[in-house]
């Protein structure tokens, strides 16, 4: 397991005389990327074979995925640098150049220069770019700390807004909120924290703030060693309950994963799961795999299969939108001048050859064109967790479920079993230490739980099932509205407005409707449509989960239609009937 990244110790990890020996290799580089044409192999597209993509960025874009970069402003300067990034990437990470001290080192004044440098190679390279970061107690210029409380408060509300909105339009997704937590999954008290009195505060105001600046922009929390489960892990996915339960514009997690060769951890891909099943994005953010140096070839091989996991981890699941790797090859990285000793942790050499890993991770891109085959459901480490199904469950707002107890065994004896849940119906929740899911449901609707358990040393089980919830509370108050805004021959869009006419809150929420024509659905905004034959069923997203009494949200979407695109006039909030 990965103890600790290194984050925020020491201003810039390079050694000296890094931008000589930059120098000495800018005339390698058109031998380098010609070079990088080695995972072999054919893939099956339409009937035909054709030739499998020979970039990492082809090969992500062809999974429908993106594989992105660390950038630093040092490395504009270097050909052979910027030959790997601008061709074998689609997304670029500015490694320091986004961060509070370089952006804005005294109060008010911004310094935009090399973040939009970074913006700019990017931009020419046809690469979008993840902003890195806005709030984090690391590279923080020391005028924030001297603030009092509620100075912070508008500082930090400030500094997000002039960033975020500079870069309006430039960035496909933000980590607003970075490192916020402690290993033992508590809050780091860093000045934010105080000035807010909690960390969930702090953080639902920066997401925000973030969002009134930009909405169109994904919005993360990132942070290391939560990759796999762990009380950091847990810590974080609490937070991300807790805010989208308050509304809060959440997008995504961000899996740093800055690790160790041969210690990956074998719930990865469950874990981001979990999160994923909470409806929100799930990244690998900051990729790099260290060893001692010089590397062996044991520890290369090692390396090529764990960075080919990881990036099968992200395949596997339908809400990793892509891999990014923390700077562009083992000549630039950070890792030498934090961990001395050790190195080679990017997929291209010292000289920005590609390494066993690139290839490893080219084919493991390239294989995605067939539906992956790993689940959730398996165990990934040497032990295998058998988790009992418990099947379909039911219940009703207002009243307390006695209990219902998920049952696992494990093939290893000794071994503490770890027991979590997600997608669970509001108001019910499962012990970790017994498996038993206790509550009392506030909301109706159907909400597909998924409980996974985990042993000691780290193998996983899950279960899947439904639990539907009925009747009760203020779920039936509802009031739809179905509007055509534009229709033309063969296709629609439309708007469709939720009111909430009772007087609870409601959490969480599924419209239905059944399509008189034969319209059918092919892109939705505001929420996740998912049709059968006629009937349609449109979830909140995490941003618009809560609907206050009196309040309304609205959704829309694009559709095709051959005859009949006659509107739908009868529809269900979490499966009552609305008027
Ligand atoms: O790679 C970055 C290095 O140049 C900086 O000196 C360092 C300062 O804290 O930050 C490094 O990047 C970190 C990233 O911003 C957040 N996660 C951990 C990364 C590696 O430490």
């Amino acid at each position: 397991m990965d103890v600790d990244t290194g984050a925020g110790r020491g201003a810039d990890r390079r050694k000296p005389g890094a931008a000589d020996r930059r120098g000495l290799r800018a005339g390698l580089a058109v031998a380098t990327v010609a070079a990088i044409t080695t995972a072999a192999g054919a893939f099956v597209l339409g009937g035909q074979a054709a030739a499998a993509p020979t970039t990492l960025r082809a090969g992500a874009e062809a999974a429908g995925r993106y594989f992105g970069v660390a950038v630093g402003q040092g490395d504009l300067g270097n050909g052979t640098a910027t030959n790997v990034a601008g061709s074998q990437f689609d997304m670029v990470t500015p490694e320091n150049e986004m961060k509070w001290d370089t952006v804005e080192p005294n109060n008010g004044q911004f310094n935009f220069g090399p973040g939009d440098a970074i913006v700019n190679f990017a931009t020419s390279h046809n690469e979008r770019v993840r902003g890195h970061n806005l709030v984090w107690h690391s590279q923080l210029p020391g005028w924030v700390s001297s603030l009092s409380g509620s100075q912070v408060k508008s500082a930090m509300e400030a500094h997000i807004t002039g960033e975020v909105s500079h870069y309006k339009g430039k960035i496909y997704a933000w980590d607003v909120v970075n490192e916020p937590f402690n290993e033992d999954g508590s809050f780091r008290q860093d000045v934010f924290y105080n000035a807010f009195g909690g960390g969930a505060q702090y953080i639902g105001d920066a997401i925000r703030t973030a969002h009134a600046a930009d909405p169109d922009a994904k919005l993360y929390i990132n942070d290391y060693n939560i990759e796999g489960t762990g009380s950091k892990s847990n810590a974080m996915y609490s937070l991300a309950q807790t805010l989208l339960a308050q509304g809060v514009p959440l997008s995504g997690i961000g899996f740093e994963s800055h690790f160790i060769v041969g210690q990956i951890p074998s719930s990865l891909q469950a874990n981001m799961q979990r999160f994923a099943n909470l409806g929100l994005d799930v990244a690998i953010t900051e990729l790099d795999d260290r060893m001692p140096t010089p590397a062996s070839s044991s520890n290369l091989q090692q390396q090529a299969t764990d960075d080919a996991n990881v990036v099968k981890a992200c395949l596997a699941i339908a809400r990793c939108p892509g891999v990014t790797q923390w700077n562009i090859s083992d000549a630039d990285s950070w890792v030498p001048g934090t961990f001395p000793g050790q190195g080679a942790a990017t997929m291209f050499d010292t000289n920005y050859q590609p390494k066993p890993a690139f290839t490893a991770v080219l084919n493991a891109l390239n294989g995605a064109s067939v539906p992956p085959s790993s689940t959730s459901s398996s165990s990934q480490g040497a032990n295998t967790v058998t988790v009992t199904n418990p099947g379909s469950q039911s219940g009703t707002v207002g009243t307390a479920i006695a209990g219902v107890q998920v049952l696992a065994s494990d093939s290893a004896s000794g071994q503490t079993l770890t027991y979590s849940a997600s997608g669970l119906p509001a108001g019910l929740s499962i012990s970790g230490g017994s498996g038993l899911i206790s509550g009392t449901p506030t909301t109706a609707g159907t909400f597909p739980v998924t409980v996974t358990v985990t042993d000691t040393t780290g193998a996983s089980g899950t279960a899947a099932f439904t639990w539907t919830i009925s009747g009760g509370g203020s779920s039936g108050a509802c009031h739809v509205q179905y509007d055509k805004t534009s229709e033309w021959p063969g296709g629609f869009t439309a708007n469709v407005t939720v009111t909430n006419t009772g007087t609870n809150a409601i959490t969480g929420w599924t419209t239905g409707f059944t399509f008189p024509g034969d319209q059918k659905i092919t892109n939705a905004w505001n929420a996740t449509t998912t049709q059968t034959g006629q009937t349609v069923a449109a979830a909140n997203a995490p941003y618009n989960a809560t609907i206050a009494p009196g309040a309304n949200t609205s959704f829309g979407f694009q559709g095709t239609y051959a005859t009949n695109d006659t509107n739908p006039t009868a529809f269900t909030l979490n499966g009552t009937p609305c008027s």
